[in-house]
């Protein structure tokens, strides 16, 4: 009985987050601001991905970075010392970040800047977990799933929930694969397994391998959604 009402709980909590995260999303789509949602284990390089990702798109987009922690403010300071904005949202101990945190920060956000805040991307750094976040609609358009060389490549059959939902899956720190027995084909066929429609990238933040197409891909993937502006 009480295992049955805390399921019926949690879904009310999910229909709750999935009615903000629908608001979110029409108001980002109003505003021209394409978002993605990173999500993966701790250090498979959300951060290091986004340190190398904004000096790039940066020379013609405005950028701005929602860092999700449980603590500190360390990714945001990284942020920012690769010349990024940043907005920092800590959790206080939640294993991932729910609509009504990013709408909260939205509107801060809006008020601070007296209107709505001309970003073309929004990266949202989600908590380094692979388990809560991907049950979490942030009202994204785009959803990329990272999953690096070191983590193996049994990953996607593990964690099914979060590369089902992924439209992007990005092998990253390929710089490490001759130290590794981690087979990048084996991985995209598990991926591709779960979620046909997935696309895959291999990438490298230490040596810039892979950038290109990233970067290609986010800037072709807005148009494509909120056509060209
Ligand atoms: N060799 C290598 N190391 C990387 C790469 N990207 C990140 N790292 C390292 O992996 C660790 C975790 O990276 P971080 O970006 O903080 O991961 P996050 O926790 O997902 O944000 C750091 O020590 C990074 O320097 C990469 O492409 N190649
Ligand atoms: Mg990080």
């Amino acid at each position: 009985m009480t295992e049955l009402r805390q399921v019926r709980v949690q879904e009310q909590l999910l229909k709750v987050n999935d009615f903000l995260a629908r608001q979110l999303k029409d108001s980002w789509t109003a505003q021209g601001s394409f978002v993605i949602n990173l999500l993966s284990s701790p250090g498979s390089g959300k951060t290091s991905l986004l340190e190398a990702t904004l000096p790039r798109l940066q020379a013609v987009h405005q950028v701005l970075v929602l860092e999700g922690d449980i603590e500190t403010d360390l990714d945001a300071r990284r942020i920012r010392g690769a010349g990024g904005q940043a907005l920092q949202l800590t959790t206080g101990g939640t294993c991932h970040l729910e609509a009504h945190m990013l709408q909260q920060a939205w509107e801060l956000l809006l008020k601070e800047r007296g209107g709505p805040p001309a970003f073309d991307f929004v990266f949202i750094e989600n908590i380094g977990n692979l388990v809560c976040p991907a049950s979490y609609d942030l009202g994204e358009h785009l959803r990329v799933v990272l999953l690096s060389v070191p983590e193996g490549e049994d990953k996607p059959p593990k964690y099914p929930k979060a590369f089902h939902s992924a439209d992007v899956v990005l092998i990253t720190k390929v710089d490490v694969l001759p130290h590794f027995d981690f087979r990048v084909e084996e991985a995209t066929r598990l991926a591709r397994e779960l979620n046909p429609r997935v696309e895959v990238l291999q990438l490298s933040a230490r040596t810039g391998q892979g950038l290109d197409a990233w970067i290609d891909q986010l800037v072709s993937r807005r148009e494509a959604t909120l056509g060209r502006r």
